[in-house]
């Protein structure tokens, strides 16, 4: 008989680790995407980036800008830009898909991936859903393993450069799997919930979750 290895120390993130595994927190298999696919049904390619929002542009400068992490979470978060560009940086390449039928190859984002913020924010064990408040007054709902797919990112720099304001700089949330709207531009804050609170869009008949590849564009869909 050969002796077992001895367990690693429990801490508090491997408990939580183990209970996303269990739970497949971070799986995004439910999305169905055809191995030899690339553009989603009644989308069509773009080369340009076009620019969409409400209209209101907020200017906010990295030197002002914060980052509010609160609700069920262990361990809330208050980052200026210097303490939020320490955190652990990831660089993904990902297609953009705007529910009015653009789409667009490509993307090279950096920042911090959403795996990282939820090890660095431990979701409590009722936290189910992530709402995003942004600085133009939008929001938009995720349940919390849309939220951590592993190619999220808050995202500070397109292209290797910092991102843009029109396009929601100095940070925004990129879920690539989703449409685009659930991409929160000028990020503000992050809220974790037990229940799911629907957001702008949402409440104005998207569809709450948003899986392109299951063409879910409006609340009829
Ligand atoms: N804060 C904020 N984020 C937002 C929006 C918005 O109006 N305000 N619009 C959403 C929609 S509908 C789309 S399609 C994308 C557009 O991002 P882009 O302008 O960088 O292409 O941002 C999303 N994120
Ligand atoms: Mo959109």
């Amino acid at each position: 008989m050969t002796d077992d290895p001895e367990p690693p120390p429990e801490s508090k993130l491997t408990r939580s680790k183990e209970r996303w595994a269990r739970e497949g927190k971070f799986l995004t298999g439910k999305i169905t995407r055809p191995e030899d696919q690339r553009l989603p049904p009644g989308q069509h390619l773009t080369r340009d980036w076009p620019v969409l929002d409400l209209g209101l542009t907020p200017s906010i400068s990295r030197e002002r800008w914060r980052l509010d992490v609160y609700g069920a979470v262990e361990n809330p978060i208050f980052w200026n830009f210097a303490e939020f560009s320490a955190q652990p940086q990831t660089q993904f390449l990902s297609d953009i898909h705007c529910v009015t039928t653009w789409s667009r190859y490509d993307n090279l984002w950096e920042g911090l991936s959403t795996r990282d913020l939820l090890m660095a924010c431990r979701p409590r064990d009722e936290a189910r859903f992530v709402v995003l408040h942004s600085h133009d007054g939008y929001t938009t709902n995720l349940a919390l393993e849309d939220f951590a797919a592993e190619d999220a990112l808050l995202a500070h720099s397109w292209s290797g450069q910092p991102l843009e304001q029109d396009h929601g700089g100095p940070v925004r949330l990129v879920v690539p799997h989703l449409y685009f709207w659930k991409s929160a531009k000028w990020l503000q804050s992050i809220e974790f919930l037990d229940k799911d609170a629907p957001g702008y869009w949402e409440v104005r008949g998207y569809h709450n979750r948003g899986d392109p590849w299951a063409e879910q564009r409006y609340s009829s869909d």
